[in-house]
């Protein structure tokens, strides 16, 4: 008797898209972000309907309604602590969180800390334009300290926020940088950090050609997928404080410890007892 092959079904990008056209501005860099993350998902192969994308508040945020997934549109900063507790809850999703620079690392920093210092298996995704987008044009944690604006004439004076050095320090297990401009490579960085057992940061910068209109020089800047990966803290150390904004690629990849919530392994959804334990797990 013969035995029939039944075929695997190959995803492809369009498959992950939503039927809402984006309403970015023409030339956002955060169109191609969309796309490469459709191209990882593809060639992951992953079924839409056990994929979990997450986001706050922000023109990046609204990356959920544009993909055909399971999606939440959150409140401002609190990404990470919607996408804790979906992968808490369900541990057998793939949980990816998404939104900007001023979403994540400025109301959201003190959650970003700790998702990393959780090292959960959750890939969260950073559209950094320098700015707030959304909102007009305020600076952002990571805006140049003399980036001179209406909102701050002369610049805020401040330094960098360093996501990168942060997430490091605080725990994090996978750190990388893409550029929107480059799709290939960004589309690689995406797939591994998602393949990723613990917490993936990956940092994508995505010029905001509305309030930072001089981002679109960006392509000229970049050095694109040359940096060495490492399992070495200290050595990623000095390749993210040695960078000067510029490079891609993955910096960081290790083996460490994941926070998984034994109850909710157990058993999700409405149990009070793992509802508890579930509490209890995010005051960690
Ligand atoms: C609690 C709260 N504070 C402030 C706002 C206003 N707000 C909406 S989006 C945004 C900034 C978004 O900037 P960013 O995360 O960098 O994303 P971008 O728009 O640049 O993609 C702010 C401050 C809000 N919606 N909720
Ligand atoms: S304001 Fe900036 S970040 Fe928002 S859609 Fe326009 S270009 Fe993109």
């Amino acid at each position: 008797m013969s035995v029939e092959k039944i075929p695997v079904k190959k995803a492809r990008p369009n498959d992950y898209t939503s039927e809402h056209h984006p309403v970015w501005c023409p030339g956002c860099g955060h169109f191609f972000i969309l796309r490469a993350l459709t191209k990882a998902l593809a060639w992951l192969n992953l079924d839409k309907e056990n994929i979990g994308l997450v986001s706050g508040i922000g023109c990046s945020s609204r990356l959920p309604a544009y993909l055909d997934v399971y999606g939440f549109h959150g409140v401002h900063g609190r990404a990470l602590a919607l996408a804790s507790g979906l992968k808490l809850a369900r541990p057998d999703l793939t949980v990816i969180a998404a939104g900007g620079d001023g979403d994540g690392y400025s109301i959201g920093g003190n959650h970003f800390i700790h998702a990393c210092r959780r090292n959960m298996d959750i890939t969260y995704i950073v559209m950094d334009n320098e700015v707030y987008g959304m909102t007009k044009g305020q600076p952002s944690p990571t805006s140049d300290p003399d980036w001179h604006s209406k909102l701050a004439p002369k610049g805020t004076g401040l330094a960098r926020f360093n996501p990168m050095g942060i997430a490091l320090a605080s725990g994090a297990s996978f750190i990388a940088r893409g550029f929107s401009g480059d799709p290939n490579g960004l589309t690689k960085i995406l797939t591994e950090a998602i393949e990723h057992k613990g917490f993936s940061l990956v940092e994508i910068k995505s010029p905001c050609v509305t309030f930072r209109p001089e981002q679109k020089d960006w392509h000229h800047a970049m050095r694109l997928m040359n940096v060495t990966l490492t399992a070495n803290p200290m050595e990623a150390a000095q390749a993210i404080y040695g960078s000067d904004g510029f490079d891609t690629g993955i910096f960081f990849q290790a083996d460490m410890p994941v926070y998984e919530a034994e109850a909710a392994n157990e058993k999700p959804h409405s149990d009070s007892a793992s509802m508890e334990s579930i509490e209890k797990a995010l005051l960690v």
